[in-house]
């Protein structure tokens, strides 16, 4: 079979639904396989960075790989702030970046594209990605593409496969997937015994989930074990949307002093907090009203489980969920609290819009119409996404790159047929939001809600006096049209209200919904957000 072929097959039997791509001369040939074989459908966008946000976003809404195919140099490095993201938060990418062949790395000149040396680009992936391949060599190519696809997936990182032009037409083995890399199950037993002996030895137990429980495809299995265990569940800001699919009550997203009040005393009350796929990084935690002290947590993620200061290598999140299900017995009788209950009815009025009416009026439709999947860019959007009744949702939350929001709206239809709606802020349109001109080609409709507050308003937050976070108007619902979709531009509640009525009856097209914003208006979260921050901050200069 020919390697590229090989490649492809191994891909789809990895997981993957789709390749996002841009070409270039070091990867034509490649294409023309993906093209004509139809193993995998492409899509091609405007800019690289959008490719990754996309291929990042499927892979996070089909607990499989997201695919990335770009040419050597200009393209792959025009790559790596998306992949970075991906690596940060725990997304499995594969990265296909094209490289010169045997002849023309040899050839004495320095090639177009190159940097440094013929290998920089290797070089520079290997600080983002868990895995890396240059498959230069046809005999040992299939075993090299089978490590790395399973290292993707064990380890939910991206990787990179380099393939030199001349490759890809070469006879190689088709690529036999390996077995998972083995575990000790007599260390997993030990480590879920711990556990549960912390867990009744507690008298506020609480179990918070992130991302990695969505990335190993283990939400049912969790939301059965909160049952059994009969314990409260909250989310982490990254986690928001986790578990919503099971009839599991989560009972809200922590966000320290930024979060609803009930949820942060859940928390930071708790004497045991138990960590499943918890990535500990400053959004999920740097806001706690009361210092957390994580030698008192248990937490299982990165392929380990600490319990104390005891560490548990080698523990795969879902091994150690499936020992703690086979130990946990029948379901606990709990009284547990509450969840947190999210605004509706927005008023239909000539009342001037506000940032917080945004999440009211989507919580209105999702009450009449039923869940739909949320992408957001990094920004006001996202703390506006954390007041929605809890939704599937994907979103920068801690590695926090603009210009995540519309690419991966993009993505998410792309590989689940769901409809989308976006949330993005007028910065983060100015980035990536012309990719929603792809849309006709490809037969996407999402919804997209600009919030024009005419700043960078997280900027602006942080730093009032900074004159460059004003960026004017653009009016972006008047650019709707030009891009083959509707636009409305609202300023009021009931603008608004009628707008997204007249969105969500509208399929075949992008609607762009304009929500015109007074420059400093924020969400409440945002604001008890960045409140926070500040107070943190003083406390540490002080
Ligand atoms: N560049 C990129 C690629 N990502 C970033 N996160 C930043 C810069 C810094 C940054 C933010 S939030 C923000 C910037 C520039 C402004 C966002 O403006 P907009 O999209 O209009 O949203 P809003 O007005 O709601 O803030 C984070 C803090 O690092």
């Amino acid at each position: 079979m020919q390697l590229g072929l090989a490649l492809l097959h191994a891909l789809k039997d990895h997981g993957a639904r789709e390749i996002f791509g841009i070409p270039g001369d070091f990867i034509l040939p490649f294409f023309r396989q993906i093209e004509d074989s139809g193993v995998l459908p492409l899509y091609a966008f405007s800019h690289e960075p959008s490719l990754g946000f996309a291929a990042d976003a499927a892979a996070r809404v089909n607990c499989g790989l997201g695919v990335v195919a770009v040419t050597y140099g200009a393209g792959a490095l025009n790559l790596v702030n998306a992949v970075a993201g991906a690596y940060a938060e725990r997304s499995p990418l594969v990265v296909i970046a094209g490289s010169p062949g045997k002849l023309e790395a040899c050839a004495g000149l320095v090639l177009h594209h190159q940097v440094k040396t013929v290998d920089s680009q290797y070089r520079i992936f290997r600080e983002i990605t868990c895995d890396q391949v240059c498959l230069d060599d046809p005999d040992t190519a299939a075993a090299d593409i089978a490590r790395v696809l399973r290292s993707c997936r064990e380890y939910s990182q991206p990787v990179l496969i380099e393939l030199p032009r001349d490759i890809v037409g070469r006879d190689c083995a088709p690529v036999e997937a390996l077995k998972p890399t083995a575990w000790s199950e007599a260390a997993v037993a030990e480590a879920a015994d711990e556990w549960l002996l912390r867990l009744a030895e507690a008298k506020r137990p609480v179990l918070v989930v992130d991302v990695e429980v969505r990335r190993f495809h283990l939400e049912a299995q969790v939301a059965e074990l909160a049952r059994r265990l009969g314990v409260p569940v909250v989310t982490t800001f990254m986690g928001r949307g986790l578990l919503c699919e099971t009839d599991l009550p989560v009972h809200g997203t922590y966000l320290g002093v930024a979060g609803h009040g009930e949820i942060t005393e859940l928390v930071e009350g708790s004497d045991l907090l138990m960590m499943l796929g918890c990535i500990l990084s400053d959004s999920n935690f740097g806001v706690a009203g009361k210092r957390l002290d994580f030698h008192h947590a248990l937490i299982a993620a990165g392929r380990e489980v600490r319990i104390g200061h005891h560490l548990y290598p080698n523990i795969p999140l879902a091994a150690l969920v499936r020992a703690l299900l086979a130990k946990a017995g029948a379901p606990a009788p709990a009284v547990l609290p509450r969840p947190v209950e999210y605004a509706h009815d927005l008023p239909r009025d000539d009342q001037r819009l506000r940032a917080s009416d945004l999440a009211v009026a989507l919580n209105d439709q999702i009450r009449a119409r039923g869940a739909f999947p949320i992408a957001s860019d990094i920004g006001d959007c996202m703390f506006c996404a954390m007041e929605l009744t809890p939704t599937p949702m994907v979103g920068p939350g801690y590695y926090a790159s603009m210009g995540f929001g519309v690419p991966s709206g993009l993505g998410l239809q792309a590989t689940s047929g769901q409809r989308p709606v976006i949330l993005v802020g007028d910065g983060a349109f100015q980035m990536t939001g012309w990719e929603l001109g792809h849309c006709r080609r490809y037969g996407l409709d999402p919804i997209v809600i600009v919030l024009n507050n005419q700043t960078w308003e997280m900027i602006r937050v942080f730093q009032p006096e900074s004159r460059c976070a004003t960026l004017g108007d653009w009016h972006y619902a008047e650019l709707a049209k030009t891009l083959g979709g509707r636009g409305e531009r609202v300023t009021t509640r009931a603008e608004l209200a009628a707008a997204l009525d007249r969105a969500f009856d509208t399929r075949g097209q992008f609607c762009l919904i304009e929500a015109m914003l007074e420059p400093g208006d924020c969400t409440p979260t945002l604001k008890r957000f960045a409140d926070g921050i500040k107070a943190l901050r003083a406390r540490q200069v002080g």
